[in-house]
């Protein structure tokens, strides 16, 4: 059976980047304690009859998981380690990036060609890894708040405004300012490619009716991103190739409550409309579908 819960007490009222939390963080456990944890769906909807099967492994057991399945099943399978709010951790003095680029080091997987992307939303974590020697592909991802369905843009509500450490040091930039030519060329500085949320590539736009209100266009009673229609894509994916980055976009779903209306409910229709852009990946939480709409 799976221990829910340790020792030490919830964190109440507990700030990481400037938003309030409640709860228990990774960092106050020791390694021994997490692996007395099991795994449960955080998504309410989704199927709960695995909660507590599986344990959380460490970065080494999926390298070795990982090498492993690539001899078994002859091709290369990649690992994809984010360092997560590095700034915040770096602040508990938790610093990610040494760990991560020893744990990759020590596996001989220091290389462009090895099978590893690095990614991560703050910038200054990409930029110290590869100051400090870290030669893997490396990601820039590129957040936003949320859908703006009555212009078919994006909002930029803290925390999901601008990377951390951009905030941290006043830098008033927002993720938008990522996706122009100067902010890819600055992504190349220190980059690979770019992990950008979905409507950088495809915008996706409500529609109103005559009273100005958008309309309802699945009638469930709400107005999310299910009434939006696809608009024109961008030139993100061609600005980027031009620049000589990779774009890996996120997130794909396969949930219908995900999909703009467009897509009629067929989550294909979506990786497919991607695929057909140029895009070089996709982050996927149902990889199958993924492989077998490409
Ligand atoms: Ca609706």
């Amino acid at each position: 059976m799976w221990r829910a819960i340790p020792n030490s007490p919830k964190r109440e009222n507990w700030p990481i980047d400037g938003e309030i939390q409640s709860g228990w963080f990774a960092h106050d456990f020791t390694l021994a304690e997490i692996k007395t944890l099991g795994v449960v769906a955080t998504d309410p909807e989704r199927p709960q009859q695995y909660n507590g099967k599986f344990r959380i492994p460490t970065l080494r057991e999926i390298i070795d998981l990982v090498k492993a399945e690539s001899g078994r099943l002859g091709r290369s399978i990649a690992i994809y380690p984010e360092t997560k709010n590095p700034t915040y951790h770096r602040d508990l003095a938790l610093p990610l990036e040494d760990k991560l680029i020893s744990a990759i080091d020590s596996v001989g997987w220091n290389s462009e060609a090895a099978p590893v992307f690095v990614q991560s939303f703050e910038p200054g974590s990409l930029r110290e890894m590869r100051a400090k020697g870290l030669k893997v592909r490396m990601v820039q991802l590129i957040d936003g708040d949320d859908y703006d369905l009555r212009t078919g843009g994006i909002t930029y509500a803290p925390p999901f405004h601008r990377p951390y450490d951009w905030e941290r040091s006043g830098d008033p930039r927002l993720f938008r300012d990522m996706v122009t030519p100067a902010g890819l060329a600055e992504i190349k500085i220190y980059a690979d490619g770019i992990g950008p949320w979905k409507p950088y590539i495809v915008p996706v736009k409500g529609q109103l009716d005559d009273a100005g209100n958008l309309k309802d266009l699945n009638g469930d009673g709400k107005i999310d991103v299910r009434d939006a229609s696809t608009q024109q894509p961008t030139t993100l994916i061609h600005d980027a190739h031009k620049m000589g980055l990779f774009v890996h976009a996120f997130t794909f779903r396969n949930e219908g409550r995900y999909l703009a209306h467009s897509y009629l409910g067929d989550p294909r229709a979506e990786y497919r409309q991607f695929f057909r852009l140029g895009v070089d990946g996709v982050f996927s939480e149902f990889p199958d579908t993924a492989v077998a709409a490409r």
